[in-house]
Order: C-alpha cells, then sequence, then structure tokens
C-alpha cells in the first residue's frame, strides 16, 4: 500500500507543500538560522532533532542517538514513523525529496499535536540540507528502507530502496558547508548541555551523544546517555545540585487543561537569587510571558493567602510583595502548547493568554494542596519570605543611596576608570581588567580614542552568597554600575535594569589565562548574569582571550591560543627537527606581557580573539560559581576531580 492511500486525512505526501527554493537559504542563511557563526553551525543539529522530539511529542519516538563523526559531520537517528516516502502528487516526487529539498514543507499540519520544530526553531530539515555539503538520509519505513543523497541541498541520485525494514525511524546525516560558516567544529559541552535540558524536558526519552573526535580510556568513544525518569523534578535538582535545599523535595505540577499540559518543578534553597527557566513544546523562552505569568500569580496568591489565613504575617510591618516570594527560589515552567504565538523582540515570550489561567489554576492547586500537608515546609518557606521583605526594604535603601550619591557628584565617573575619548556608545568599549598592576599595562596598551579600562581589585564580592543590600555596598559594583552608565529602576515593584545611557556598546571581561583568571571571569560573568542580565542578552558582554604562548625563534615570533597551535608553530620553525633556538614562552597573566603585545593579541580588534557572552554561557557559569563558592563542599570536589584531568584547574 502507498503513503498516500495508508496516510489519507493524515500526514503524508499529499499534505506536504511546495513553498520556497533553497537557494535563498544559502544566499542568506542568517535569515534562516539566525548566524554563520559557531551557534548557526549547532542550530542546524537543533532542526534535526527537533523534528525527531516532534516525532516523541506525537507519540512514536523513544530513542535519539546523536553522534558527530571525526570529519564534525552529525548523524542524528531517530525510532520515530520516518519521514514519509510515498509519491507526493502535486510535485511528482517522492515526500522524503520533497522534505529535504522543498523550504517549509514539514507537512506536517495536524493542530492537535505540539511541535517544536515550526515553533521558534522551526526552519525544517530542508535547510539543513541546504546548508550542508553533504546530507545522506535514510528512512525506515513500511517494513522497507529508503536512501537519498544531497550535496548543498540538490539530491545526487534518486530515492533507493535498499532493502527490507523490521523498523521505522529516520537517519539524518549532514556535513555543514565551510563555505558557509566561520567554523564547523562542533562542541561537544554545547550538544550535551542542550540535549540534557532535553532529556528533563521530555521524561521517559532515552537521548544519547557520542563524539567519534575523542576516544576514552577504554577504547570507546566518549558517549554520554541522558535519561530522565523524573522530568522536571531531576532538572531542578541537578539546578540546585550545589545549593541547600530550604524544603525536602521539589513541588512537583502536573495538568492538563484545553490541550495545553503543564509541568512545573519547584524548589526553594537556602540562597536568595531566584532561578526560573520556562518552556514552550521543548523551547525556552527567555522573556518568559503568559505560562510564567500564570505561575507567578498562583505562588504569590496561594503563599499570601496561606500566610493571612494562619497569621502568619501578623506581626511583620512591611507589605509583603511579589518579589519577596522569589528569593531562592529555582523553578522550571514548561508548557505544551497546539498552537504557540511568539512575540517580543526575539521571540522569545509566550503571548497565548489563554495559558495564564490554565497555568495558575493547575500550579494554585497543587501549591495550595501542598501548603496544608506540609505545614513544617510552609512554615519555613514563609519564614524565609519575611526575611525577604526584611531585606528588600535594606536594600532598596542601600541602592538609594548609591544612586543618590551619583546624582548629587553629577554622576562622577570613578576615579579609577581610565575613560576613553570617544563619547559615541556605539563605538566605545570598556576593558574590565583584573588587578591594578595588568590595569595599567592595559591602560598603556588601550588606544584611547574608544577603549576605556576599570581596573577590578581582588576577588569581587561573592554574589552568590551575599544578600542583595550588600551588593551596593561593595566598591568595585558601585563602580561597574556608575562607569557603565546603568541603573536599577523600580516600577510597579519590579527592579528593571536601565540600560538607555550604556555608555560603551562592547564590556570586555580581561583576565588572566590561569585557573584564578578563570574564576574572576566566571564571578564577573554571573554578576553581570545576576544583575545586569539584558547586557547579556543584548550582545554587550564579552570575553578576552590573551594568549597562551608566544613561540619564538631569533626574531621571528607567533601567539598561541592553545596547544595545537603551538604545537603547530615549533613543528613549523623547527622543520620537525630538534632544534633548541625555538623557544616557548608561556603567558599565565596579562602582567607578562607588556603593554604592546597585549594590545596585539587581546585589544586590537583587527587581530584580538573575543568572545561574546551568550546566556546559556552565563548561566552554566552561574552553575559553576555557585559549585565553586557556594556552601555544599562535595559537589565542589566532584567537579574539581572530574575537571582536574583535562588540566584546567590546578588542585
Ligand atoms: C514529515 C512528516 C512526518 C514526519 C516527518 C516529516 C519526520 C521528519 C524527521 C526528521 C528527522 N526525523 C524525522 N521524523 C519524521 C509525519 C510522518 C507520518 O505521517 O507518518
Amino acid at each position: 500500500m502507498s503513503d498516500e492511500k495508508q496516510n489519507k486525512g493524515n500526514y503524508g505526501a499529499e499534505n506536504i507543500q511546495a513553498l520556497e527554493g533553497l537557494e535563498a537559504v544559502r544566499k542568506r542563511p542568517g535569515m534562516y538560522i539566525g548566524s554563520t557563526d559557531v551557534k548557526g553551525l549547532h542550530h542546524l543539529v537543533w532542526e534535526v532533532i527537533d523534528n525527531s522530539i516532534d516525532e516523541h511529542l506525537a507519540g512514536y519516538c523513544t530513542h535519539i542517538d546523536t553522534i558527530v563523526h571525526k570529519d564534525n559531520s552529525i548523524t542524528v537517528k531517530d525510532n520515530g514513523r520516518g519521514i514519509p516516502t510515498g509519491m507526493h502528487e502535486k510535485l511528482q516526487k517522492s515526500a522524503l525529496e520533497v522534505v529535504m529539498t522543498v523550504l517549509h514543507a514539514g507537512g506536517k499540519f495536524d493542530k492537535d499535536t505540539y511541535k517544536v520544530s515550526g515553533g521558534l526553531h522551526g526552519v525544517g530539515v530542508s535547510c539543513v540540507n541546504a546548508l550542508s555539503e553533504y546530507v545522506r538520509v535514510e528512512v525506515h519505513r513500511e517494513g522497507k528502507y529508503f536512501e537519498q543523497e544531497y550535496s548543498k541541498g540538490i539530491p545526487t541520485g534518486p530515492v533507493k530502496t535498499l532493502g527490507d525494514s523490521t523498523r521505522t525511524g529516520t537517519i539524518v546525516t549532514f556535513r555543514p558547508d565551510p563555505t558557509i560558516f566561520e567554523t564547523t567544529e562542533y562542541n561537544f559541552q554545547t550538544l550535551a548541555g542542550r540535549i540534557r535540558e532535553l532529556s528533563f524536558l521530555n521524561k521517559g526519552l532515552f537521548l544519547s551523544l557520542t563524539d567519534e573526535r575523542e576516544t576514552e580510556e577504554d577504547g570507546n568513544f566518549k558517549r554520554h546517555d541522558f535519561y530522565s525518569e523524573g522530568g522536571l523534578r531531576e532538572f531542578v535538582k541537578y539546578l540546585d545540585e550545589t545549593r541547600q535545599p530550604l524544603i525536602e523535595e521539589p513541588i512537583y505540577v502536573t495538568g492538563k487543561e484545553d490541550n495545553v499540559e503543564v509541568e512545573v518543578a519547584m524548589q526553594y534553597n537556602t540562597g536568595y537569587q531566584e532561578n526560573i527557566f520556562s518552556y514552550v513544546n521543548n523551547i525556552n523562552t527567555r522573556e518568559g510571558g503568559t505560562h510564567v505569568a500564570g505561575f507567578r500569580r498562583a505562588v504569590n496568591r496561594v503563599f499570601k493567602q496561606y500566610g493571612d489565613d494562619n497569621g502568619l504575617f501578623a506581626k511583620v510591618k512591611i507589605e509583603i510583595s511579589g518579589d519577596d516570594f522569589k528569593e531562592g527560589l529555582t523553578s522550571i515552567i514548561s508548557v505544551k502548547v497546539p498552537e504557540p504565538q511568539f512575540k517580543g523582540q526575539t521571540k522569545g515570550e509566550l503571548g497565548n493568554s489563554e495559558v495564564t489561567g490554565i497555568v495558575s489554576r493547575c500550579v494554585g492547586d497543587v501549591l495550595k494542596t501542598y501548603l496544608e500537608e506540609n505545614p513544617a515546609m510552609a512554615r519555613r518557606i514563609i519564614d524565609k519570605v519575611i526575611l525577604a521583605a526584611t531585606a528588600r526594604h535594606a536594600a532598596r535603601k542601600a541602592r538609594e543611596m548609591v544612586q543618590r550619591k551619583n546624582v548629587l557628584t553629577g554622576g562622577g565617573l570613578p576615579g579609577k576608570l581610565s575613560d576613553c575619548s570617544s563619547k559615541d556608545p556605539g563605538e566605545s568599549e570598556i576593558f574590565l581588567v583584573e588587578g591594578d598592576s595588568a590595569g595599567g599595562t592595559a591602560k598603556q596598551g588601550r588606544d584611547r580614542n574608544f577603549q576605556a579600562i576599570l581596573p577590578l581589585r581582588g576577588k569581587i564580592l561573592n554574589v552568590e552568597k551575599a544578600m542583595e543590600y550588600k551588593i551596593y555596598e561593595n566598591e568595585e559594583i558601585k563602580n561597574m554600575f556608575t562607569a557603565l552608565g546603568v541603573s536599577i529602576e523600580e516600577k510597579d515593584g519590579e527592579k528593571i535594569l536601565n540600560i538607555s545611557k550604556l555608555r560603551y556598546h562592547k564590556v570586555v571581561i580581561m583576565c588572566d589565562a590561569d585557573v584564578d583568571g578563570s574564576h574572576i571571569s566566571t564571578l564577573i560573568m554571573t554578576f553581570f548574569f545576576r544583575y545586569m542580565k539584558p547586557l547579556i542578552e543584548e550582545g554587550h558582554i564579552y570575553i578576552a582571550a590573551p594568549p597562551l604562548y608566544q613561540v619564538r625563534k631569533g626574531k621571528n615570533f607567533v601567539y598561541c591560543w592553545n596547544d595545537d597551535e603551538r604545537k603547530a608553530a615549533i613543528e613549523t620553525y623547527s622543520n620537525g627537527k630538534e632544534d633548541t633556538s625555538v623557544k616557548v614562552q608561556r603567558y599565565k597573566g596579562l602582567g607578562e606581557m607588556n603593554a604592546e603585545q597585549l594590545w596585539e593579541t587581546t585589544m586590537d580588534p583587527s587581530s584580538r580573539i573575543l568572545r561574546q557572552v551568550t546566556i546559556s554561557d552565563a548561566m552554566e557559569a552561574d552553575r559553576i560559581f555557585s559549585m565553586l563558592m557556594g556552601d555544599e563542599v562535595s559537589p565542589r570536589r566532584q567537579f574539581i576531580e572530574e575537571n582536574a584531568k583535562y588540566a584546567n584547574i590546578d588542585i
């Protein structure tokens, strides 16, 4: 029986519409996958995996395996239904070829299923095909297996039936086109991070990641398996691994109303920060939206009611605000919505208004029962909320002091800032430099027309442990606020960072290339993540990369940023023979470079390497940071032991 007949009225070849050609994708890749840098490169993998995830959400797929091959080509294998292979009536081609070569031919028009693809990512596997120099698809379906190959999106042969098969599923292998992408090297951590996240978001789904570029001691390829039985409950535990829990187990909510599925896990810890992550159909909604609003509404309403009913707020003088319920709360909100509407600047905000009430009701019901059944836990939470309200009061006073002082001194810039001459933020940069001595070198080495230097002394305040008001009393932190020209304002009880007067559009963290230096940049990144997140979101934060080595022979020399480059340089200078005149200098700190070297390698826009800090870098920095600096000792030891063998960390 052919596909068309079997799938009548459902998905199938006839539903797949032809819309646009793939030349458009190759001409303007950025329009489809965001960028052609390392982020865009990874986007290709997300795109294929998302299609497999859709099969899982539709109830047909239990396993998704991702493999990075030696040449940085990728295979994603799933056991879903397989891409349809029947004849597409209108185009007179195999549906498989249509899905792979026609833009927006996902062919999944069933509105009752949740879709990842077609959502925020959603450009279709055909885009991956267009941007790959080689693709092979293998489909197992209806007792047979099929194959087709492509180059830059164009089939290099017909769909072939290769034989019989007893399984179903799709195997996509692609090698990104090096003429399109700035880099074609995949990053294991980036892939593992998203796949881990997907495993938490899709409990019961088996995922794996194999890296054939790396062999383990036992001779096998490096491989991680991801599987979560507990879903979001395990996700919050993972995120709060290094924090001290306030309540014994996360509060866990699942519910469904009008085809909207709700899953929420929340855990209070003894810290002061709020950590909230939200998802719609497995896609991270950075800017929140109606689902987050529903969650907040339920939390505020139920806790307030519980506190009032039990007379727990009676002796508190200060008005309890919504913010007070957030302190030390880590939560993940995941909803599955059949037809999500995304809004906001980066389309990272859920717009469907019906979702607010649904989430609020689901969370409210569970929370109310939880508080009634666990009075001891409820008490701990309410005590913490009262403490938060008191501290918030103190914080506002401290913050107002700092900001008032700035106004009084005419917004005077910090004495330690060596400002640039330009007053145009668009072309201005500020380097946050660890230590006064490196700060001095940077000041000599910089181009003062557009580069400012702010030295930061010692370890800036540990923002993980500090209560908020302490932050505003810290000299280095006050300097950062005033130098950058940003301020915290309060609107309807919500704190908002005003960055409209940002004085530099590039804020560069410059630290030593050793362990201490990386701790300090982690610390500074955490600070930005906690208190100046919009600066990261809008792409203003960068990390400078000073070189690790200089390899020299006579008056010739090169700088090297990693061991491979160092080896290659030694090889070139010595022509592969023993040569004692080839000298290697290891730079441990910025202080070992003179002003000219620092300019050339690290500050000169025409030769330096700057790494833009993304929210996911900052999120991971935050996790690592809380582990290194937090109270819990054992995860820190484990982290250091695990990483010591990669020689990243001195112990
Ligand atoms: C079009 C229609 C259907 C599934 C898929 C495409 C599909 C695409 C990919 C990409 C990777 N894995 C995939 N799995 C499925 C619906 C299938 C049906 O109606 O049987």
